[in-house]
């Protein structure tokens, strides 16, 4: 039988997750950290555990159907794989940062330096369409101490609580991109292929949605029960069942957590009242 071969991170800030995500989408597979392969046991799929810098060109070659990357590597390594789906997880950004007590005001202050980074080819990129002529020093770790040691004037490094920053004295002066581990495939996936990534791509997206969705039940009086179905509007339109207590009504409807603080705070407004808000394991719409 065909299986979808998937390149995952060995080890490192993106393996937990992505291991999470295929749990999440009801996939067994044996935690094989310290192999190079394994199988699921319940999905035609085989897991490939790689350093993340080489899974775009095992996509690129087909030696794996799709991997997961964060898009930082997926743009640096300029590999010819499609991007597939964002993932929402790994989130973080590339930036620009400077010693702690050098003015800037804007890119123009970065001519002339030497930026110290792992990113040579998205910083060139970013220097060359903000028309900046600056050196880039390429270095494949700990970048955050090239200024202090006097190899650089400036680094450009991931970064996503910004405390490694804080802690090498520097301080973030421009933010390159924003990126998160996504989805990428090869580009020339046999039909077959195709239909089992769409099986899982279906799966993933109605975990995403999950994440991104609350279940909310609430009792609404039943002379302000129009104005607060309007807010509740749901996958369709909200469940509403009678009370036991005469001029009450539970309310069930679906909420997007961008939205919820402010639509808790309308439908208190309009008298509802034992609002309980639980999570969602699966959304399919
Ligand atoms: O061994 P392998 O090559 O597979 O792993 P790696 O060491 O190259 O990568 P890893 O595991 O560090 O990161 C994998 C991916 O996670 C990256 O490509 C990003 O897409 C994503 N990611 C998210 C991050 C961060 N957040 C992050 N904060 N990758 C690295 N960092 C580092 C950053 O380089 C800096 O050293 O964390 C430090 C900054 O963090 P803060 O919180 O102090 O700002
Ligand atoms: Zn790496």
């Amino acid at each position: 039988m065909i299986k979808l071969r998937m390149a995952i991170q060995k080890s490192g800030r993106l393996h937990d997750d992505s291991m999470k995500l295929l749990k999440e989408c009801g996939i067994d597979i044996n935690n094989g950290v310290n192999k190079l392969k394994t199988e699921a046991s319940n999905f035609p799929l085989e897991v490939f555990f790689l350093r993340d810098d080489d899974i775009p060109q095992y996509v690129e070659d087909g030696v794996a159907d799709i991997g997961i990357v964060g898009e930082n590597v997926v743009l640096e390594k300029q590999r010819q794989v499609n991007e597939v789906e964002k993932l929402g997880f790994g989130k973080c950004r590339l930036s620009v940062a400077v010693s702690k007590g050098v003015s800037y005001q804007s890119s123009k202050d970065l001519s002339g330096l030497k930026i110290a980074t792992s990113y040579p080819v998205i910083v060139k990129d970013f220097l060359k369409k903000n028309n900046i002529a600056a050196d880039i020093h390429e270095i494949s770790g700990s970048v955050e101490i090239a200024p202090g040691i006097g190899l650089s004037n400036a680094i450009c490094d991931l970064v996503s609580s910004g405390s490694t920053l804080f802690m090498n004295g520097l301080k973030e002066v421009e933010v390159i991109l924003k990126s998160e581990a996504v989805l990428i495939s090869n580009q020339k996936l046999s039909l077959e292929l195709e239909q089992l990534l769409q099986k899982l791509l279906f799966r993933i997206q109605a975990v995403k949605k999950a994440k991104n969705n609350k279940y909310i039940l609430l009792n609404a009086p039943n002379n302000n029960l129009e104005a607060i179905c309007k807010l509740l509007p749901g996958m369709k339109s909200p469940t509403v069942l009678p009370l036991a207590d005469q001029g009450w009504s539970s309310v069930h409807s679906v909420v997007n957590e961008n939205d919820f603080w402010d639509i808790i705070e309308s439908l208190k407004e309009n008298g509802a009242e034992g609002i309980l808000v639980v999570p969602i394991e699966k959304m399919i719409i």
